[in-house]
């Protein structure tokens, strides 16, 4: 992306945090930072779909696990746009491993199993690309202008 406070990255609340009801308190973390919200939608992944997801993780051990939690319930793919947003999008969450994700992150206040970790962010600008071309349609993403302090004063 040639506009570096347009960056976009993919975050996906898994099944678990779904299911706990946790959407409203992932989503108003990435609001509160000041990230803008430019796609949202439930989604029942297919085996195939996660399968290209997770590409870099089908051949190992613990996959066949992972699909399943995956596939266990609907998942609330999003797309943001902003400043850095991948990387930071990445410390919202927290370290993969619930034991060593820091207090204030995602998974640091929500999550104790790595095997149930609430979130999905994208790992890269590139891994983002693709990944929101793989969850989204072109015409589902929406470009607005955000302009927080015209609507306070
Ligand atoms: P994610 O892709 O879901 O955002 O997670 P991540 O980048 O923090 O971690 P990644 O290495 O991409 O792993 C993807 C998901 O696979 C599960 N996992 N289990 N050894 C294990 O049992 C193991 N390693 C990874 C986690 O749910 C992780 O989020
Ligand atoms: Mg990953």
């Amino acid at each position: 992306m040639s506009n570096p406070d347009a960056e976009r990255t993919f975050i996906a609340v898994k099944p678990d945090g779904v299911q706990r009801g946790l959407i409203s308190n992932i989503l108003s973390r990435f609001e509160q930072r000041g990230f803008k919200l430019v796609g949202i939608k439930l989604v029942t992944p297919t085996e195939n779909l996660l399968k290209q997801h997770y590409a870099e993780h089908v051949e190992k051990s613990f996959f066949p696990k992972m699909l399943s939690y995956m596939m266990s319930g609907p998942i609330l793919a999003t797309v943001w746009e902003g400043k850095d947003v991948v990387k930071q999008g990445r410390a919202i969450l927290g370290a993969t491993n619930p034991l060593n994700s820091a207090p204030g992150t995602i998974r640091g206040d929500l999550a104790i199993d790595m095997g149930r970790n609430v979130v999905h962010g994208s790992d890269s600008v590139e891994s983002a690309e693709r990944e929101i071309n793989l969850w989204f349609k072109k015409e589902e993403l929406i470009d607005w202008k955000l302009n927080q302090l015209a609507w306070i004063y």
